[in-house]
């Protein structure tokens, strides 16, 4: 699995957890099945981020999952983390990269579509599309609502995920407006019982995984990813195909890196016999 395949995202969040330790809250949405942890911690000190830094590398290395610190580069190369994610008004993306290397992830938080095609650009592993709702966790920061998501869910080819305000009794509006990850951090990390609102939301995104097309004009539900995998669903591998995703020709070498998305129009042409 790569480490850009998770569909959860927990970001730590100790204000809302007086009374209980980060390991054990980060260690039961562990186990509840998130499957990317972010350090983001905006008062400590850089000597008390780094011990944090390094429980959660220690932590994730035990689940198998990726490490991400929010900001702070060098730090996150200090901890071993797996990448570092940054807002639109950090330190720029460029000098991150030069910093962390072409191999680390770099993720890049994004309110609009215009800044999510430009992180893009920019070469960002992910990006967040947020706040979808408003929320105390980013207090003051106005909702983008579920516009954004669709229009994320159209436009974006990086992988996205939805953050700000979603709990489990909104998160299938989030997944209905074509997000296929999920982030959050007061509904996991300030709840009684993380491991079961991580299962719930884990749920939740998988059982909506998949997306609506209209394959050769008919209306089509499909599990694959790809256009790549939507060939072999339909037992078309190794076939004669010509296929075309939202009107253009997709060269055979494209098809593993052409994301499905609801809304989608492919027509998959078989050529039979010889030519
Ligand atoms: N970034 P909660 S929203 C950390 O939109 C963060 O970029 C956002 O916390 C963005 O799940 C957000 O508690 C807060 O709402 C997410």
């Amino acid at each position: 699995m790569s480490k850009l395949d998770f569909k959860l995202y927990v970001i730590t969040g100790e204000n809302y957890h007086p009374g209980r330790t980060l390991e054990d809250v980060m260690r039961e949405a562990l186990h509840g099945g998130a499957d990317i942890v972010q350090l983001r911690d905006k008062t400590a000190k850089e000597p008390e981020l780094l011990e944090k830094a390094r429980l959660l590398r220690r932590l994730t290395r035990e689940f198998g999952v990726p490490f991400i610190v929010n900001d702070y580069p060098r730090l996150a190369l200090e901890a071993e983390a797996d990448g570092v994610h940054i807002g639109q008004d950090d330190t720029g993306f460029s000098e991150v990269r030069e910093l962390l290397g072409p191999d680390r992830i770099i993720g890049i938080s994004t309110h609009s579509l215009e800044q999510a095609l430009a992180a893009e650009d920019a070469g960002a592993d992910y990006i967040g599309v947020g706040p979808v709702f408003p929320t105390g966790t980013k207090p003051g920061r106005k909702a983008v609502t579920l516009d954004y998501v669709r229009q994320a869910a159209r436009h974006v080819r990086i992988p996205w995920v939805a953050i700000g305000g979603i709990h489990t009794g909104n998160a299938q509006e989030v997944l209905n407006a074509g997000a296929t990850r999920l982030c959050a951090v007061s509904a996991i990390v300030g709840s009684d019982d993380p491991a079961s609102v991580c299962r719930k939301l884990k749920s939740m995104i998988q059982t909506s995984a998949g997306a609506d097309i209209m394959l050769n004009g008919t209306r089509h539900r499909t599990q694959a990813a790809t256009l790549k995998q939507l060939v072999e669903e339909n037992g078309l591998a190794g076939r004669r195909i010509v296929a075309e995703a939202d009107g253009s020709i997709i060269p055979r070498e494209g098809w593993g890196e052409t994301m499905l998305r609801s809304g989608m129009t492919v027509e998959l042409v078989h050529f039979v016999g010889g030519g």
